[in-house]
């Protein structure tokens, strides 16, 4: 048989063979963005809201040599656990596949994964960007949304990002930001950032229609800004601090340093606030994949 390295659970594999609403989820979330018991507090939070909106969550990672779309509540468990558990962006899937490797991955792994397994609406808390200050330092989570065809539902991109620099790469990317029920991009800690989303959406129905049409003209990535539940209003300052005090770090650990750094200055607001932001997102997937899929 060919080699092809991504297992999806049947019964999310039955879900799409006949075109059925599947949300992906994300795992970096779970082994490095939050601590315990947030983490899981969060996963488990994301899988019922989509189930309870009548669609089936895949939630993503790189276990035992494959990809596996759709993981267990003991393996999720297990992962979540796991203090070995490797950041895994779309670079790092080959190796940590082939080498056998636990791996937890971001948006960019799972938009990829969601892509090979024709999943196409995934959730998760705030997208990556281009860092403040270091403009150099752009997630792959970009560059992912301009090749695989998911639409990433999410809070806006993380408040200790340059929001003007990212939502420039993404206009450059041909992707759209779709603002839910909102014409002012949301900021993960903020429910506004005073940029202009791309285009306003009245809820699942218009968002599904939009994202139908979007892919009909070729576009790939589609982000859908969801804005927060809830907001920090002392954000800017707590994010000032934490870039103060993460400072020369760089590559894939700065955004779980920035997040940990947040989250000790907030005295655990943030924690609070992502765990709900991030629920909140996964409904809203749900709902557009449930509507999507009866267009
Ligand atoms: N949003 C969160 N928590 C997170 C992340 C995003 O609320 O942990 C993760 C996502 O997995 C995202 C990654 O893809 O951070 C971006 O990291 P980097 O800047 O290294 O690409
Ligand atoms: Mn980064």
């Amino acid at each position: 048989m060919a080699y092809w390295p991504v297992e999806v659970a049947p019964e999310i594999a039955a879900a799409i063979r006949v075109g059925g609403p599947v949300v992906a989820l994300e795992t970096s979330i779970v082994a490095q963005g939050l601590p315990a018991p947030y983490n899981l507090e969060a996963a488990f939070g994301c899988e019922a809201a989509i189930r309870e909106e009548g669609a089936l969550p895949a939630t993503v990672a790189v276990r035992a040599g494959a990809i596996r779309v759709g993981l267990g509540e003991a393996e999720l468990r297990s992962l979540a656990a796991n203090e070995e558990a490797v950041k895994v962006s779309t670079r790092d899937l080959g190796w940590a596949i082939a080498q056998g490797f636990a791996g937890a991955t971001t948006v960019a792994a799972t938009a990829r994964a969601a892509g090979l397994a024709g999943i196409k609406f995934m959730a998760t808390g705030g997208i990556g960007g281009v860092h403040l200050g270091h403009a150099e330092d752009i997630s792959a989570d970009l560059f992912e949304l301009a090749r695989s065809p998911v639409a990433v539902f999410c809070a806006g991109a993380k408040t200790v990002l340059d929001i003007g620099l990212t939502m420039e790469r993404l206009e450059s990317y041909e992707v759209p930001v779709l603002g839910w029920r909102t014409e002012d991009l949301p900021g993960f800690y903020l429910r506004r950032t005073g940029h202009p989303v791309t285009a306003t959406v009245s809820g699942p129905e218009e968002a599904a229609q939009v994202l139908r049409a979007s892919w009909a003209t070729g576009l790939h990535g589609i982000v859908v800004a969801v804005p927060p539940p809830g907001e920090l209003p002392d954000a800017a300052e707590l994010v000032a601090r934490a870039l103060a005090e993460v400072g020369e770090l760089s590559g894939p650990a700065v955004t779980p340093a920035l997040l940990a750094k947040v989250a000790e200055l907030s005295g655990g607001r943030s924690l609070r606030l992502n765990v709900e932001l991030v629920v909140n997102n996964a409904r809203a997937a749900a709902q557009t994949a449930v509507a999507f899929c009866k267009l």
